[in-house]
């Protein structure tokens, strides 16, 4: 019954008798039926998620204890796992950072949203799923790492870092103006994550909020703690540290990402360069990096230069005493280890934060019913070929580690093994939200997935295109299919070359068995199958061209 419409009854005056008890009787209803109206209001936002996104930048899978401890403990992110579901099978369409979060902004391919490479401009005119959020009434914000050179849209709030951003008092991009805070950056970007969580936001509304991490991105700044406590530790050699990249293409054996030649000196090994320097038998450093190197070490104040200072002599020291002496596999070996102490060291700081958020949701009864997800723009390798950085379609790179967690809809401790892409992030969130996706996002809800309806998802395999070259770790263009049980790419530039990997028997993609023929009628199909994908995602030929065309303009232009 609808009981405003009974009041107006009750009231209207062509009625002759009304009881006093009716009255009263009415007016109890009407009240009644306001507190629920006002209940169903509040539990329509309260039904609404929060959607907590936590991305860091360039965290391998490789360093989460969820996936695999042999490197690091990560108790906080992992309890994402243990409360949420594990993805095993994640992945990105172009391993590189800011093409990737164009991917997750937009829920579209690289190719089709024009974010093929970190330098191509972000075209912002674009719908991202932050503004669909906004009008949908959730507060907004982002915090830390975006790597676009516009502001970001669709948030109430950000504070961000201008392109890579700094580890030590790190600059900001704020809807005031630019400012420096004096800091760690995986601590202030939390700091200012939880500011806006307990200060800022309204608590009416259900909040859309991007925490995104700098770190572990190159060149692997900890703490002075993390340092300390880090610097010395051993960890254990991946199998295949000294790759020599027979039985692959051109593109393996080209690409400047080996830790022994193409890791710096100072730079990457943080061995001082006046080190460096006076040691003969040692590569020149390249004088960007030296000086990128000391600008790092000039943002310090002398306090923080003074707690950098007893490790950066030790390694130094450390350097100096052994280096000549050291065969070239020794040297590798010792490049990996300051490598991982580094990398692993700024992790560290990111799980403890992680940690800090998550006890700011339990305290705040605010766990329940926010969705969070961690994740990274992309994978990473950690000495696996004897690599650092990303952008190619193997696995360490392709991967990416992904944990969500929503007590209120996802049951705790599940693994998922489907092929799940960045691509697929926008839709998720907006159908948990339950707001409308646009028709021309590419991706899938993962909502399926999430509530263990699986039968709802049907994908068999994902499509990747990488672009940016000729660049930095020279990385040849490719692009490809990836199936749980094979992967097949073409290295299409400077190259015609094709490779098949066979997922099941050579999990570390040590050879290229496309041209052996028990694997034809397998190329056969993938042929046919990455055709199909090319199509379903609007990828072409013609659109290759126009993205080495526009590259060479670039590269012309800036010459
Ligand atoms: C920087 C790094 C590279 C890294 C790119 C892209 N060099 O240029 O090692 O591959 O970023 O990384 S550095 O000397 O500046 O550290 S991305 O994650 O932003 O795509
Ligand atoms: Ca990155």
């Amino acid at each position: 019954m609808d009981y405003n419409l009974y009041l107006l009854q009750i009231f209207d005056p062509s009625m002759k008798t009304i009881s006093k008890p009716l009255v009263a009787a009415c007016i109890f209803l009407v009240l009644l039926s306001c507190t629920q109206k006002e209940k169903e209001s509040q539990t329509l936002i309260s039904e609404k998620p929060n959607i907590l996104f936590i991305m860091s930048d360039d965290h391998a899978y490789q360093a989460i204890s969820a996936y695999s401890d042999h490197l690091i403990q990560t108790p906080h992110i992992d309890r994402l796992a243990k409360e949420g579901i594990l993805f095993t099978n994640a992945s990105v369409t172009n391993s590189i950072c800011a093409p990737s979060r164009a991917t997750i902004l937009t829920g579209k391919h690289t190719h089709i949203n024009g974010k093929v490479d970190n330098l191509m401009p972000f075209d912002t005119t674009q719908v991202t799923f932050p503004q669909l959020f906004q009008k949908a009434g959730y507060e907004t914000a982002m915090f830390g790492k975006l790597h676009f050179g516009n502001n970001p849209k669709g948030v109430d709030d950000f504070m961000i870092l201008p392109g890579q951003g700094s580890y030590i008092n790190p600059d900001f991009i704020t809807p005031k103006g630019d400012t420096t805070i004096t800091g760690y950056a995986t601590d202030i970007i939390t700091d200012l994550t939880i500011n806006w969580l307990d200060k800022k936001r309204s608590p009416e509304k259900p909040f859309m909020l991007m925490y995104l991490h700098k770190a572990p991105h190159r060149p692997w700044w900890p703490t002075p703690e993390k340092f300390q406590e880090f610097y010395g530790k051993e960890f254990p050699l991946p199998a295949s540290l000294f790759d020599d990249y027979s039985n692959r293409g051109p593109a393996a054996k080209t690409a400047e990402m080996n830790l022994l030649t193409h890791m710096k000196y100072s730079y990457d090994t943080k061995v001082w360069p006046e080190t460096v320097a006076k040691m003969d038998n040692v590569l020149p450093e390249v004088p960007d990096l030296v000086n990128a190197f000391n600008n790092i070490v000039a943002r310090m104040t002398d306090a923080q230069k003074a707690a950098y200072q007893p490790v950066l002599d030790s390694i130094s020291k450390d350097f100096e005493t052994h280096w000549s002496s050291m065969s070239d596999q020794e040297k590798m070996i010792w490049k990996y280890q300051r490598y991982m102490q580094d990398y692993l060291g700024c992790i560290s700081s990111v799980d403890d934060n992680v940690g800090r958020v998550l006890d700011y949701l339990d305290e705040n009864g605010l766990t329940e019913n926010t969705l969070v997800v961690y994740t990274s723009d992309q994978g990473f390798y950690l000495g696996e070929h004897g690599w650092f950085d990303k952008r190619f379609i193997y696995d360490e790179s392709f991967k990416t580690p992904l944990l969500i967690r929503w007590p209120n809809k996802i049951k705790p401790g599940i693994t998922n093994t489907e092929m799940v892409q960045n691509l697929d992030f926008a839709q998720t969130f907006l159908e948990a939200a339950q707001i409308e996706a646009p028709d021309d996002m590419q991706g899938e809800s993962l909502m399926p997935l999430l509530t263990s309806q699986e039968q709802n998802w049907s994908r068999d395999a994902v499509y990747y295109h990488y672009y940016e070259y000729p660049a930095e770790h020279q990385v040849m263009r490719h692009y490809g299919i990836v199936t749980t049980d094979f992967k097949l790419a073409h290295f299409y530039y400077d190259a015609d070359v094709w490779e098949l990997y066979d997922r099941k028997k050579d999990p570390q993609e040590m050879k290229n068995v496309y041209n052996n023929p028990a694997y034809a009628d397998i190329v056969k199909g993938l042929h046919q199958k990455l055709e199909e994908l090319r199509l379903l995602y609007k990828d072409s030929d013609e659109l290759n061209q126009h993205y080495i065309d526009l590259h060479n303009e670039r590269r012309a232009a800036s010459h």
